[in-house]
């Protein structure tokens, strides 16, 4: 056998990071350089980074020509041809599951990409994927890279509108879909949202199927087609599309504080340079490892760390199609001990939503193959941090608490394995090559310690988003205009006396519900579809389980239906508008809101009540109407 060659970007002790910390930070361009170096480039770059903050517009690995799937599949071919690159496992746990070596992985790989070639779609063309946790959906994300399509991968859990919005804000020629999907004890009729979805899209000149629940489905003529079909027409090889470092790799949409979500671009080179560098640091993934990232390929926790990521190098990455309580809470431990999982990555609603299931479900299984556990999405609290530091990793697993998001395409703050401390509720240091800074009301850096302020980034990283799909201004105004050179987080944090970062959460109109992002004008304007809504306002909660729960202050028309009927509908419409994760956990109907004297919805107020801290408003001389205040008091849940 050929021997694998270790790879050059492994920090390995606590006093590695800090020397390659100062490395990265006094030499930004060599640090990169000699990262990038490792990976299999079509041709080299002429130059390592160009940036200017201001327009924004960053470039990394300039000129350079490569193909991120070339790196994730033939380059691993020689030496790792026959190691699982993925497993599969599917929701029903009496279901076989799958495992596919590299050299599977790469032939299913190179005929998806034939069949989207037969199917009309080239380099720079935008493809919508909305598809279950299937194999196929890593192959086909895959397969658009191989042939330099964008893919716009969304979550099959958000509903037609919201796809629709989607596929037109990216002009996506062509959908890439299944039949049906199994989530848990639930179904859902994947291809049916998908054409009520298409009768607003004209960009969508193909739909390509994929069988998994073999339920029979409508196929539109001339526009629909099967994959299993269109594979017998295909051949085996699909050369691999020459991309330039910055040509685009994939937008995924992601929701800010306005009402429209955005479309967030990553290109080539620098991803690919970054994600396979902090994977491998963040996990301390090992060559024969097995590594479990249960987040969803929706989101970008699943772009980065179950697809690229790990298969960048040369990892044994899982799939699991179903969720934590099914068929009973012991699920993720029963999956961890059927295949030995290494690395173990997930939510902290996760856990929290386990721990209230007890111990019991974990005590059942040995899970001594875990090594390193990870959080990502949200702030963990102290007490879900002990319950799997002590119940999953019998205090023998460091706990990566993963800061980072959507726009940064990587892990940003968090501890390497066991080789940078660990403490509860802290993301802690910086990965080398991230510069973060906290930023006071005025703009002004704090250097000191045990403050807090707003988290920001003073030096680009080859992973920062580029631009917001069809909207360069808006990308500009939300991430670079608010303060002068530097990228802006959209996130407080606090920095301990060692300098460790905790996350304290969002300080824009984000919340953040089991990990997942919502703008509150998002949630308004679905709320305010519903015919018999005046006007609402949203704002997060604490919640014991989601972390943020929502909270819809609703004013309502004159009508005739009972109250309790409004509430239904109300819902059901978040549920058409957005998908059941946008669900207001509490609605209260009220007569008015606390606007300022220029219009404008007071919504520390509004907060305070949903908080229960009545007592705490604050000024509210400003309001126009100080009366509404009360009645809202009064009648909060
Ligand atoms: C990866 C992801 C990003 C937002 C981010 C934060 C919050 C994410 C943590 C966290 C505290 C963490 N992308 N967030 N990770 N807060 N500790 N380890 O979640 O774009 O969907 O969300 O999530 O507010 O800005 S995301």
């Amino acid at each position: 056998m050929i021997e694998r060659k270790p790879l050059p970007y492994r920090i390995r002790s606590f006093e590695d990071y800090q020397t390659k910390y100062a490395h990265s930070v006094n030499d930004p361009e060599g640090f990169w350089s000699d990262i990038a170096e490792s990976f299999h480039w079509q041709q080299k770059w002429d130059k390592v980074l160009e940036w200017d903050f201001e327009k924004p517009e960053v470039k990394w690995f300039v000129n350079g020509k490569l193909n991120i799937t070339e790196n994730c599949l033939d380059r691993h071919l020689e030496t790792r041809g026959n190691k699982i690159a993925l497993i599969w496992e599917p929701n029903d746990p009496k279901e076989r599951f799958e495992r596919l070596t590299y050299r599977e992985l790469y032939n299913r790989v190179n005929r998806f990409a034939n069949v989207l070639k037969r199917n009309g779609v080239g380099k720079g063309d935008r493809v919508c994927i909305y598809m279950p946790m299937i194999p196929d959906l890593t192959v086909a994300v895959l397969a658009c890279a191989r042939i330099g399509a964008v893919h716009s991968v969304v979550f099959a859990g958000f509903s037609s509108h919201a796809l629709a919005d989607r596929i037109i804000d990216a002009k996506a020629k062509m959908v890439i879909t299944s039949d049906g999907m199994y989530r848990g004890a639930k179904e859902l009729p994947v291809k049916r949202i998908v054409d009520e979805a298409l009768e607003r899209c004209d960009s969508v000149e193909k739909v390509v199927v994929v069988e998994r629940t073999r339920w029979a489905v409508n196929m539109v003529d001339g526009r629909d087609v099967w994959y299993h079909d269109e594979v017998e027409h295909v051949g085996d090889d699909c050369p691999a599309e020459q991309m330039d470092s910055e040509d685009l790799l994939f937008i995924l949409y992601t929701s800010g504080s306005t009402g429209r979500p955005k479309g967030v671009v990553h290109t080539c080179g620098g991803y690919m340079v970054y994600t396979a560098y902090s994977f491998l640091n963040v996990f301390q993934y090992e060559e024969s490892d097995v590594y479990w990232c249960t987040a969803d390929v929706g989101w970008i926790t699943g772009h980065s760390y179950i697809i690229y990521g790990p298969l960048l190098n040369g990892a044994t990455t899982m799939m699991f199609e179903g969720v934590p309580t099914y068929p009973d809470p012991g699920r993720f431990w029963q999956v961890c001990d059927k295949y030995g999982v290494n690395q173990f990555y997930t939510a902290p609603t996760a856990i929290r939503a386990l721990m209230a299931h007890g111990e019991d479900h974990v005590y059942s299984y040995s899970l001594n193959s875990l090594k390193v556990l990870g959080t990502v999405g949200e702030p963990i609290n102290e007490e879900a941090w002990h319950w799997y530091n002590i119940h999953v990793g019998k205090e023998q697993c460091p706990i990566v608490d993963t800061w980072w998001q959507t726009e940064t395409g990587g892990i940003m703050i968090s501890a390497l394995g066991p080789h940078s401390p660990n403490k509860p509720s802290h993301a802690g240091l910086p990965l080398p090559g991230i510069q973060p800074a906290l930023l006071n009301e005025k703009g002004e850096e704090i250097e000191e310690n045990e403050q807090e302020g707003y988290l920001v980034m003073k030096f680009p990283w080859p992973s920062i988003l580029r631009t917001t799909y069809g909207d360069h201004e808006r990308c500009r105004v939300t991430y670079f205009s608010h303060y002068k050179n530097v990228y802006f987080t959209g996130d407080g944090a606090k920095r301990d006396k060692d300098g460790l970062y905790r996350i304290i959460g969002r300080v824009d109109d984000v919340i953040n519900v089991s990990g997942h992002r919502f703008g509150t004008a998002e949630i308004e304007n679905a709320i305010n579809q519903n015919d018999n809504v005046v006007e609402s306002a949203v704002v997060g909660y604490p919640h014991h389980i989601k972390g943020q729960g929502i909270y819809a202050y609703i004013i309502l028309k004159d009508s005739t239906d009972t109250i309790e009927n409004l509430r239904g509908e109300i819902t059901e419409t978040c549920v058409k508008e957005i998908g059941p994760i946008a669900k207001p956990d509490k609605i209260q109907f009220v007569s008015g809101l606390p606007k300022t004297r220029s219009g404008k919805i007071m919504r520390r107020i509004l907060r305070k009540v949903a908080e229960g801290e009545p007592d705490k408003l604050g000024d509210t001389s400003t309001l126009l109407d100080p009366d509404v205040v009360e009645e809202i008091v009064k009648g909060a849940q």
